[in-house]
């Protein structure tokens, strides 16, 4: 018997497959379905590709982001057709924002069954739209003359997409044809089917330099060594390599506001109190900078987001296709890396410029982090601020941790002691409460354990990831703030609204046991009862292995008094009057 439509898929597709692992791919996500059959054999029998297999496609897509992320690599992800591909937008959407390297690998049906009402069949052309690099529709696998060199061209043009720079997500749909499982027969697609000599890629695509322009470098050092009132803002900044934006405004002589997930919250000339001196009108009024550097994602705080849009002037660092400046106040935009521009500039400045003006900040720094932190320390019950101070200080050297939309990445910006062997990693692209159980457990996949601060919102929200992957291999220690539903309203304008309005509208209380939750899914699961115990209970909980909970019990109204208690002490220790 001659090979059939499923073993001429399993051969195009481990061409593919054998591409994306040439160009550095390692992990693949799949879940179940029959047209992906090929697809799912095709990765499953590669032996350089480690396979995880989820039910839910969101949440796939989700960890393999959590996998690029860390990775730096292509990861593939895998599903059937129909509304399957559908569920990866949200992931799709983030991590073009985030710039990360997915390769979703759709099946379909092929072409004559395509608007016929044939059985999950949807649209699947362009199905992310915007929300990736590039798009491709591979054609039904076919034995014909350069077939080979076709399906190995398309790994390696996919893998060259999705690395950038600037990475993101690129689709292939790839329609198969029945009978879809194969049958064992030998495929011949020619000499070309081996792929180039010494395992190297069928197609090598070298990005243009990244260098930055000589001329951009120098004015940008004048600019800098004219300034003394200036701030360098730094986002969420992916990779290593950072050092040099620190030492850039060490030799500046300005001050470093850096968010955790910029990895630059290390210690001087980073600030340590991160925007809580900004939160009160009085100190921002007082140090409008005259030029701000920013590098990295946008700012999470209102108050950072306003001392970048008050500067007299703001340079941003960016890498294509983002344009991190919602107040449109950037009057230069600077394509590239920010580590490597840094680097390139540093030479340029002289000495560390010391200058009232950054005393002054790091005074106010100095005030602000000992008011929070008495007030941290004063109260007696577990906390948000506390709890994101805490676990931030506790995590061993080497540590991964997601911080989770809504207040826990605001908490951790806020109250993040400096310190350095820490990198803090965020879905901040989109900001969804979605799939982050997802991307903490594609991060579990690369490091072990991995951590995440979250909200009991956002645990729910991706409830059945936790249910699938919790008894899976996987180490992961999931710090669960417990407001009982969305916290973040109550500090937001929606807090104002008629009670019954704010609770069922935004609140959204659930009234879940989480221990619960936890034991459905085979998690391991501890309650903080002690404020001071956070860092204790995340390393047993640790040692322990698997993936385990960390309960830590606040109360939302509660949580409204103690941030503004924290402002109240902040703008008390700066001589302010609190802005109310
Ligand atoms: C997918 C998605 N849906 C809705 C929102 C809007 N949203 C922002 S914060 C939030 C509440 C999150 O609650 P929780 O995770 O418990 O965190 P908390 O606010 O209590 O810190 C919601 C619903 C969002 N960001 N993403
Ligand atoms: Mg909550």
């Amino acid at each position: 018997m001659s090979a059939g439509e499923g073993d001429l898929g399993l051969a195009c597709c481990h061409l593919l497959v054998d591409e994306l692992v040439r160009a550095g791919m390692s992990d693949a996500c799949i879940s179940p379905g029959s047209r992906s059959t090929a697809l799912a054999l095709a990765l499953a029998r590669h032996p350089g590709v480690r396979l995880h297999v989820h039910l839910d496609e969101r949440s796939s897509a989700y960890a393999a982001l959590g996998m690029a992320r860390l990775q730096e690599r292509p990861v593939a992800v895998v599903c059937t057709s129909g509304t399957a591909a559908a569920a990866w937008l949200p992931a799709a959407v983030e991590a073009r924002l985030s710039q990360l390297p997915l390769v979703l690998l759709s099946a379909d049906r092929p072409p004559e069954l395509r608007d016929t009402g044939a059985n999950q069949a949807i649209d699947q052309q362009r199905l992310f739209g915007a929300h990736v690099r590039w798009f491709a529709d591979t054609g039904v696998p076919e034995a014909r003359p350069g077939a080979a060199r076709y399906w190995r061209s398309l790994g390696s043009r996919a893998a060259a997409a999705a690395l950038g720079p600037p990475a993101g997500p690129v689709h292939l749909n790839v329609p198969l044809r029945e009978p879809l499982v194969p049958g064992g027969r030998a495929v011949d697609l020619g000499p070309e089917a081996a792929g180039r000599p010494g395992g190297e890629p069928w197609e090598r695509v070298s990005a243009p330099p990244r260098q930055p322009a000589e001329a951009d470098v120098a004015a940008l050092a004048a600019e800098i060594a004219a300034t003394e009132r200036g701030l360098v803002v730094a986002g969420a900044l992916g990779g290593g390599g950072a050092g040099a934006i620190g030492a850039l405004a060490e030799a500046a002589g300005w001050p470093l506001l850096a968010e955790p997930a910029s990895g630059l919250r290390t210690g001087p000339p980073a600030l340590s109190a991160g925007p809580l001196p900004l939160a009160g009108a009085g100190f921002r009024a007082g140090h409008v900078p005259d030029l701000v550097l920013q590098v990295g994602g946008v700012p999470t705080s209102r108050a950072s987001l306003a001392t970048v849009a008050g500067a007299r002037r703001t340079v941003v660092v960016a890498p294509d296709e983002l344009h991190p400046d919602p107040a449109r106040g950037a009057s230069w935009t600077l394509r590239g890396d920010p580590a490597t521009l840094a680097a390139a500039v540093l030479p340029r400045l002289g000495g560390a410029r010391r200058s009232a003006w950054t005393r002054a900040w790091q005074e106010a720094d100095a005030a602000a982090r000992a008011a929070a932190d008495a007030c941290l320390d004063a109260w007696a019950e577990p906390s948000e601020p506390r709890a994101a101070r805490d676990l931030a200080a506790a995590l061993p050297d080497g540590a991964v941790l997601l911080a989770g939309s809504s207040m826990p990445i605001r908490d951790l910006d806020a109250f993040m002691a400096p310190r350095s062997g820490l990198r803090v990693v965020a879905n901040r692209g989109a900001s969804g409460i979605d799939g982050l159980v997802s991307t903490a457990l594609g991060s579990a996949a690369v490091v072990r354990p991995a951590y995440a601060l979250i909200g009991d919102l956002a645990l729910l929200h991706d409830a059945g990831a936790l249910l699938w992957g919790a008894r899976r291999g996987l180490d992961l220690v999931l710090v669960v703030v417990n407001n009982d539903g969305g916290g973040i309203f109550a500090l937001l304008g929606q807090g104002a609204l008629p009670q019954a309005e704010a609770e069922a509208l935004f609140a959204t209380p659930h009234g879940l046991d989480l221990g619960a939750v936890a034991a459905a899914a085979g998690a391991g699961y501890r309650r903080l009862v002690d404020p001071a115990g956070l860092g204790e209970a995340v390393a047993a909980a640790g040692s322990e292995g698997g993936v385990q909970i960390v309960e830590v019990p606040t109360d939302r109204r509660r949580n409204v008094e103690h941030h503004a208690e924290v402002a109240a002490r902040v703008a008390a220790a700066l001589g302010e009057r609190p802005s109310g």
